[in-house]
C-alpha cells in the first residue's frame, strides 16, 4: 500500500470542469516537492466536472468523490476531509480565486508544527480582495464583523486554509454553511494560527455559486457556533 501524503488537498466543486482544467498544472507544481492527494468532492456537476477530473487522474493524484446532488460546500469538505490521509489538509476554491501558488506557505508551516491551523487572508497587510464587488465587499465586511466575538483572525470569511489533521478530533463539525474556516476555529480551537496574504482575484470561469441562501445559511451557521462557543465557555467555567 503506498505511504500516506503529507498533504491532503480538498477541493470542492460545482460546474467547475473549465477552471479545474486550468488550474490543473498550477497545483501540481505548487504541491510537487509534497507527498500528496488531490480530493475532488463534486456534487453531481452537469458540465461534466467528474468526467475532467476523471480524466485529471492519469496525470496527477486526484481522487474524485462523486456526490448524487448539490449538498453545500461546507458539506463536501467535511467528506473531503473524512476521504483524506495527509497530516496537513489544505482546503481551497477550485474557481482561480485561490491562487495554488500560495499552498506552500499554507501548508509549510502545518508539516513543520509551527501553527495548527493557516489562513490564507485578503485582510492582513499585502492581501487585498479585488475579486469581490463593490456589495460583495461590503457583505463581507459585515459578516466578518459579526463573526468578531468568535475569533479575533482578520478574514474568518476565508475558504482558503490549511489545518493540522489532529486538530479537527477535538470536536465534530457540522458541515452546514459556506463557512467551514470559522466552523474549524471556533470549535477545534486551532493554535497557534497563522494568517498569511493573499491576492483575491475574480473566478477565472463560470458562475459563482453564492445566492440569497447562502446568506440565511450563514446567519444560521454563526447562531450555532455563538450558542456553541457559549456552552463550550460554560463547560471551561465548572470545571475550572
Ligand atoms: N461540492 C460542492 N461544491 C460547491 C458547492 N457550492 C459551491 N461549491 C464550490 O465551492 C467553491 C466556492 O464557491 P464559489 O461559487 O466560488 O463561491 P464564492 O467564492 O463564495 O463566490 P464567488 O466569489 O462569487 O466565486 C467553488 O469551488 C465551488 O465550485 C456545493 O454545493 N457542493
Ligand atoms: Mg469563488
Amino acid at each position: 500500500m503506498p505511504a500516506d501524503p503529507e498533504v491532503s488537498l480538498i477541493l470542492p466543486t460545482f460546474n467547475e470542469r473549465t477552471c479545474l482544467g486550468m488550474l490543473h498544472e498550477r497545483i501540481e507544481s505548487a504541491l510537487e516537492r509534497y507527498p500528496h492527494e488531490i480530493i475532488v468532492v463534486d456534487d453531481g456537476s452537469p458540465d461534466g466536472t467528474a468526467h475532467r477530473v476523471r480524466e485529471l487522474s492519469s496525470d496527477g493524484p486526484y481522487h474524485l468523490v462523486l456526490r448524487d446532488r448539490r449538498r453545500g460546500l461546507g458539506s463536501a469538505v467535511v467528506e473531503g476531509i473524512g476521504r483524506s490521509r495527509g497530516s496537513a489538509i489544505a482546503v481551497m476554491d477550485a474557481d482561480g480565486s485561490h491562487p495554488p501558488e500560495l499552498l506552500p506557505a499554507l501548508v509549510e508551516p502545518v508539516l513543520h508544527r509551527e501553527a495548527e491551523f493557516v489562513l490564507g487572508s485578503r485582510r492582513v497587510p499585502g492581501g487585498d480582495y479585488e475579486g469581490l464587488t463593490p456589495l460583495r465587499t461590503v457583505t463581507s465586511w459585515v459578516a466578518s464583523r459579526a463573526a468578531r466575538g468568535l475569533t479575533t483572525v482578520q478574514d474568518p470569511m476565508s475558504g482558503f486554509l490549511t489545518v493540522r489533521r489532529e486538530v479537527l478530533d477535538r470536536a465534530p463539525l457540522r458541515a452546514t454553511g459556506f463557512k467551514i474556516g470559522l466552523e474549524i476555529i471556533t470549535k477545534c480551537r486551532p493554535a497557534p494560527i497563522l494568517e498569511v496574504p493573499f491576492h483575491f482575484g475574480p473566478r477565472l470561469a463560470g458562475r459563482s455559486k453564492l445566492t440569497a441562501v447562502t446568506v440565511v445559511d450563514y446567519v444560521r451557521q454563526l447562531s450555532d457556533l455563538y450558542r456553541w462557543r457559549a456552552a463550550a465557555d460554560g463547560r471551561d467555567s465548572r470545571t475550572r
